[in-house]
């Protein structure tokens, strides 16, 4: 079990033989050509009943004729199934993407809006058998929005013959090696097969940090093949520009983006990919964000750099994603008060909804600031309501323990989602946004930065998968209860065992709030590295960096004043029944009370707690909470197959020790910069952590860890 089929193993269940007398015995399918995820549809089922049940299902193919078979799965489109002679009186209305599934024992329709609804539904049955759920059943199931996406960071080069994966963890690119597009796709072709299980339906291959070489020709004649392999599961692929190309590639002398030859060059490109790839979703732009160039390099807007690419790709209903996470890295400067980066999204988009072509989504990260293991939503979402917007969720765990830690992210993506704007002062949760639903937009939905490598694990880790599992099924149906949605993936991943189940869950459930713990309390951000590797704690880099991700800590007092009244102003970017809420100390919830208000460490929280002796008791607890996994995991011995068993067991040991280098470090910061002692006298008697190659060693030897860790200063013993 090396984890590379993640939740597709359709392993066998022990009650198999019990189940055959109902099983159907024929898939019917209603698209023959074997390109169409209609095929692949009746392919997956066939497959899937004889892997989980041992028992034999012949495929057949018709374009015409149904037969009156017993025992059947149908499956196809509603219009093949009604040119088909089949009655579709009964069955819902269904939407883009959606399908209708109906099991009655032996008897099964799938039945898709689309081809790729065909599939979802497919898998959806797939998934039910695999968890030992034979029974009836009938009803209809649509995504809650159009755009399910997922962004890989992949680049051309830089991973030793493979390209290297930005804040990617599980090796380098399974799309690009030497510059170019590999040879053998075979990954990327089983990547799309377990996206499109969870209904994702495109993939933007290429870092947002892009590269103007995915324009030449070569490389679009490579994406071309991964277009082909992504196609039989209904994955579009669509890329990363880099907004300067024509100039970067030396073909004009200006990217200014209504300069008549930059316009006639984009649309002539996107004419070059469309020849190439029929069905391909469109544009990611990451644009004037941590030195990127943008429109507003020749003081154009953002709206006009964005129809640029919208208006070259409407002939072929291509969509632009535009990011929201744009922001000077260079010019931000801490002794000018005001400056606050969770500001820039909303003041750079100011005065712009409205003005953007109708297949242009924006691309909005959950919080203002980046990916931190706790951020107020950003209030962009409120402002975007002429505009169609999508709510950008990083899978990867750049910031929350690189999948070397468990950390299971739902509870902190729904945070998010559930929070209520209150545009107008009516109801206005995140997901009604970005579901088109709560402004009537057509378009909107879900971006998930995944960043999976050649590693057979995907993500470096077995238990980060259920990190992906879950976006695909909160972005399919963001109303689902996170610990429902991470039991699926455990019987699919591991088995039905209680005990397994009862473990995974509690673990995974408890994951976030133990790592906000001993990473970063109150709303204060993950007090992790900045500086690049975003692992380890160093507090010591969270203020007087270019990034603006500041604590404003000092010897009395700790937090970023973003009030109206006193600070930066950020609170007043919300509608004002949520303003009015974070403006005030009193009402702010104690986990972002470091986020809106600077305090004395003396403060009380509602709680009742103070804030430095809540720093202290949270990482001891958080630690403490990390020390129980690998035993509690070490109980699953003997219930899930010894590779996977070993390879958790190694990360969470890890992980059980990582926690406590936190906590010390945490800890004593705070501790030698507020000299407040604490309560239960933990810290000032632990003062200093003695790493193991300061100690007189015997039997071991320090060495240089390969690639840098910040964790250990680079030094580890062995
Ligand atoms: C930050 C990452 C950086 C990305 C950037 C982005 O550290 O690698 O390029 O976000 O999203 O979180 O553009």
């Amino acid at each position: 079990e090396t984890g590379l089929n993640g939740w597709l193993r359709y392993a066998r269940l022990p009650s198999a033989e019990t189940l055959h007398s109902e099983l159907p015995v024929h898939v019917l399918v209603l698209n023959s050509t074997e390109t169409s995820p209609v095929y692949t549809a009746g392919s997956e089922v066939a497959q899937g009943i004889g892997s989980i049940f041992g028992k034999k299902c012949s495929v057949g193919y018709s374009s015409g004729y149904i037969p009156p078979d017993n025992a059947t799965v149908i499956v196809g489109t509603i219009k093949q199934y009604a040119s088909s002679g089949g009655l579709i009186n009964g069955i819902p209305e269904l939407e883009a993407d959606g399908f209708w599934l109906n099991i009655s024992g032996s008897e099964v329709q799938i039945l898709g809006q689309n081809e790729r609804g065909t599939l979802y539904g497919a898998f959806e049955y797939l998934s039910l058998l695999a968890q030992g759920n034979t029974s009836q059943i009938a009803y209809a199931s649509n995504p809650d929005a159009p755009i399910r996406w997922i962004n890989q960071w992949d680049n051309l080069q830089g991973g030793g013959t493979h390209g290297s994966v930005e804040r990617g963890y599980g090796g380098p690119s399974i799309f690009f090696e030497n510059g170019t597009v590999k040879s053998n796709l075979t990954r990327a072709a089983q990547y799309a097969r377990l996206l499109a299980s969870i209904g994702i339906n495109a993939v933007v291959v290429n870092n947002v940090n892009a590269n103007e070489s995915m324009l030449t020709a070569p490389i679009m004649d490579g994406l071309k093949r991964i277009a082909d392999v992504f196609r039989p599961y209904g994955v579009q692929l669509g890329i990363s520009l880099y907004f300067a190309s024509p100039q970067a590639l030396g073909e004009l002398d200006t990217f200014d983006p209504l300069d008549g030859a930059v316009i006639e060059w984009w649309h002539n490109r996107t004419d070059q990919i469309y020849k190439r790839i029929p069905d391909f979703a469109g544009y990611l732009v990451k644009a004037n964000s941590e030195g990127q160039p943008g429109p507003l390099t020749y003081n154009r807007t953002l709206a006009e750099g964005a129809n640029l690419f919208a208006r070259a790709l409407q002939p072929y209903g291509g969509v632009v994603m535009f990011r929201a996470f744009v922001y000077d890295s260079q010019n931000l400067n801490e002794s000018y008060w005001k400056d606050d980066r969770a500001n820039a999204a909303v003041q750079f988009f100011n005065g712009l909804d409205g003005q953007f072509e109708d297949n242009v989504v924006i691309q909005v990260k959950y919080g203002p600031i980046d990916f931190q293991v706790r951020e107020p939503t950003s209030p962009l979402f409120a402002h975007l309501q002429q505009t169609s917007s999508a709510i950008e969720l990083e899978i990867t765990q750049e910031y929350l323990g690189q999948q070397c830690h468990l950390v299971y992210l739902p509870p902190l993506w729904k945070t998010v989602l559930d929070f209520d704007m209150r545009v107008d002062s009516q109801p206005s949760l995140v997901r009604g946004i970005v579901s088109g639903q709560r402004f009537n937009r057509t378009l909107g939905g879900y971006a998930g930065v995944a960043n999976v490598g050649t590693n057979q694990t995907w993500l470096g880790s077995h238990l980060a998968m259920s990190n992906l599992y879950a976006f695909g099924r909160l972005a399919w149906n963001p109303r689902l209860d996170p610990a429902s949605i991470l039991q699926d993936w455990i019987r699919l991943t591991f088995n039905s065992d209680p005990t397994v189940l009862d473990t995974i869950t509690s673990m995974s459930m408890e994951s976030w709030p133990t790592y906000e713990n001993y990473t970063g309390n109150l709303g204060i951000q993950t007090l992790t590295d900045i500086l690049y590797a975003h692992y380890g704690p160093n507090p010591a880099s969270q203020d007087n960096n270019p990034w603006g991700q500041w604590t404003r800590a000092d010897a009395n007092s700790i937090g970023m004043d973003r009030t109206v009244w006193n600070g930066t102003g950020f609170a007043g970017q919300y509608p004002p029944q949520v303003a009015v809420m974070y403006e005030n100390i009193s009402t702010t919830p104690d986990d972002l009370l470091l986020w809106f208000h600077h305090v004395p460490y003396t403060q009380h929280l509602q709680s009742g707690q103070t804030v430095i002796q809540h720093f202290y008791d949270a990482h001891y607890a958080g630690a403490a909470n990390a020390q129980t996994f690998p035993s509690r995991w070490a109980t699953l011995k003997s219930k899930i197959d010894d590779q996977r068993y070993e390879e958790v067991l190694f990360r969470l040991t890890y992980q059980a020790g990582h926690s406590i280098v936190w906590r010390d470090a945490i800890n004593n910061f705070y501790f030698n910069l507020s000299n407040v002692p604490d309560q239960a006298g933990r810290v000032e008697n632990h003062p200093y952590r003695i790493e193991a190659e300061s100690m007189d060693l015997s039997g071991y030897t320090p060495y240089t860890v390969s690639p840098w860790n910040v964790a250990s200063g680079g030094v580890a013993v062995v």
